[in-house]
C-alpha cells in the first residue's frame, strides 16, 4: 500500500475513461459509497459490475469513482471495483474528506458529493446514483443535512436519482434544493419519486419525457453559465417498488432503532438503509436495486444524447 502523497489535484482516469474523455464519447459517473456502505456484501460486488454493464450496454463508458491509497480514481478496473466492494476498512468520503484522504494516502468510497466533485473535475457531465442525500428528519435538533445538496448547488452536473432517500425529510429537502438553485425535473412523472417508492406524493414543477429533452436543458445551462446541478428524478417502476405500507412500518422501526442506538453523522444513512433491508426481509434491497438500475440506464442514455 502506497503512503506516498500524490501530486496535488491529481486524478487518475482509467484508460477507458481517459480515452472516452479524449474522444468526446459519453461517460457516466457512478459513486462507490452505495457499493461499499449502502448495499450488503457479497451482493454489492455483483451489483457494481452489473451497473457498469448497464452503462456500457447503453453506449456510455462507466466511471466508478473512489479514492484508493490516496489516489482519486475516476473509472476502476475489475480488481479495484472488487476492492471497493470487499474491503471493510474503506472510509466514507464526502467532498470535505477528499483533501485529507489524498494527503494522508487513505482509501474510501465517495458519496454523491465527493463523486460529483471528482466527476466534474474530470470533465464528466452525467452521474447516476440511487437516491440523493438530503435533510434528515429531526433536522431542527440535529442540523443533519447531507453535503450532497451543497455540492450540487455549485456543480454543473446532471444527477439521475430516484429522488432523495425516503429515510429523509422529503419536503424539507425539496425546499433546500430550491433554495440552492438545483434544477429538478421529473422523468416521465409529475410527482417527485420516493426512492424505494414510485411516488413521494410531492408535486414537481417540471416533467420531461426523453433523454434528448434532458440534453437540451443541459445545453441551456451551458448557454446561461448556470453552475448548479440538474437533478433528473427518475422513479422506480411501480411494479418494482417496496410495498408502501411495509415501507412506512419498516422505516418507523429503523428510525426508532437509530434513536435508541444513538446513531448520528456519517453512520446514520448506512444504518437506516441496512435496518430497512432487514425489517423488510430484503424487499427494500430489491427496490433500491431496481431504482439504481433504472437510473444508470437513464443516465447512460442522457450521456449519449448530450454527446450527440
Ligand atoms: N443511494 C443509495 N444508497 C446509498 C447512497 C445513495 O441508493 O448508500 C449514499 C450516497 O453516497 C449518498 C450518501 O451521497 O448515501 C448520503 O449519505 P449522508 O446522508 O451521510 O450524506
Ligand atoms: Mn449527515
Amino acid at each position: 500500500m502506497s503512503t506516498q502523497p500524490t501530486t496535488p489535484g491529481e486524478l487518475r482516469l482509467s484508460p477507458e475513461v481517459a480515452r472516452a474523455r479524449r474522444d468526446g464519447t459519453p461517460v457516466l459517473a457512478l459513486e462507490s459509497t452505495i457499493i461499499a456502505h449502502g448495499l450488503p456484501r457479497p451482493r454489492n460486488r455483483e451489483v457494481a459490475r452489473e451497473l457498469e454493464a448497464i452503462a456500457r450496454e447503453e453506449g456510455a463508458c462507466p466511471a466508478t469513482v473512489a479514492v484508493l491509497d490516496g489516489v482519486a480514481h475516476v473509472g476502476l478496473d475489475d480488481d479495484e471495483l472488487a476492492r471497493v466492494a470487499e474491503d471493510t476498512t474503506l472510509r466514507k468520503l464526502g467532498t470535505r474528506d477528499l483533501p485529507v484522504a489524498l494527503a494522508l494516502g487513505a482509501s474510501g468510497a465517495t458519496t454523491v458529493s465527493a463523486t460529483a466533485w471528482l466527476a466534474a473535475a474530470a470533465g464528466i457531465r452525467v452521474f447516476a446514483t440511487g437516491g440523493l442525500g438530503g435533510v434528515h428528519r429531526g433536522f431542527a435538533e440535529t442540523f443533519d443535512e447531507s453535503a450532497d445538496l451543497g455540492v450540487l448547488s455549485h456543480t454543473r452536473l446532471t444527477v439521475v436519482s430516484a429522488g432523495v432517500k425516503s429515510i429523509l425529510d422529503v419536503p424539507a429537502t425539496l425546499e433546500r434544493l430550491e433554495s440552492l438553485s438545483v434544477t429538478v425535473v421529473g422523468f416521465a412523472t409529475a410527482i417527485f419519486p420516493g426512492f424505494y417508492l414510485h411516488s413521494s406524493g410531492r408535486p414537481l414543477d417540471w416533467t420531461v419525457h426523453t433523454p434528448a429533452e434532458v440534453a437540451g436543458i443541459m445545453h441551456q445551462q451551458d448557454a446561461l453559465h448556470i453552475g448548479s446541478a440538474l437533478l433528473v428524478a427518475n422513479p422506480v417502476p411501480e411494479a418494482e417498488q417496496l410495498d408502501p405500507e411495509l415501507h412506512d412500518r419498516a422505516l418507523a422501526e429503523a428510525l426508532a432503532g437509530a434513536e435508541r442506538d444513538g446513531v448520528t453523522g456519517q453512520r446514520l444513512t448506512p444504518y437506516l438503509l441496512a435496518a430497512l433491508v432487514q425489517a423488510t426481509g430484503g424487499a427494500a434491497l430489491e427496490a433500491n436495486l431496481a431504482a439504481v438500475r433504472g437510473n444508470v440506464r437513464l443516465g447512460a442514455r442522457i450521456a449519449v444524447a448530450f454527446a450527440r
